[in-house]
């Protein structure tokens, strides 16, 4: 499981922007900002919901480009990221919609950051499960057939 990971952007302001404005609508704000005084080596800042678990810090760009979902929680928050990332001044890379090469009710939108990083938004929930992680793993697992479970084995008690 992942705790938090990061970008290196060549315009730490301009990047703080983009992201400030094209995750708002998926939850997401700038929590936790260091300048390199204060963190001894760069700039960052950190961005997330509850904890900030998106880190970009001023440097030379990942290269090649990363690549980063985030997690909406329903297909409408998709269309506002997308929305708001390419006002902030993203480029598209796909538009919103499902990506049944994925899986059925993979519903995805894909823009570049302001240093080509290819940042999207995806809702793994049918239309009318959003919210409900339990439904979603079902419809995605659907085809899978389960092994029964295994009994556990008594141990002696000493
Ligand atoms: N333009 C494509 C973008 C799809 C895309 O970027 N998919 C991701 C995986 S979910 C990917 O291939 N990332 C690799 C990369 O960006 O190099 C679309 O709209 O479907």
């Amino acid at each position: 499981m992942i705790d938090h990971t990061g970008l290196t952007v060549s315009d730490f302001a301009k990047s703080k922007d983009f992201y400030a404005k094209a995750l708002a609508p998926l939850g997401y704000k700038v929590m936790m900002e260091f300048t390199a005084a204060q963190s001894g080596t760069t700039d960052a800042a950190g961005l997330g919901d509850t904890k900030p678990d998106f880190w970009m810090a001023k440097g030379p760009p990942n290269s090649p480009r990363l690549h980063i979902a985030f997690a909406a929680k329903n297909r409408a928050a998709v269309d506002a990221f997308y929305k708001a990332a390419l006002a902030a001044g993203g480029r598209d890379n796909g538009p919103p919609g499902i990506r049944a090469h994925y899986h059925p009710n993979y519903y995805g939108a894909f823009v570049l950051d302001p240093d080509g990083h290819n940042i999207e938004a995806v809702c793994h929930y049918p239309v009318g499960a959003a919210s409900k992680p339990k439904a979603a793993a079902k419809s995605r697992t659907a085809s899978k057939k389960r092994a029964p479970a295994k009994k556990a084995s008594k141990r002696k008690k000493r």
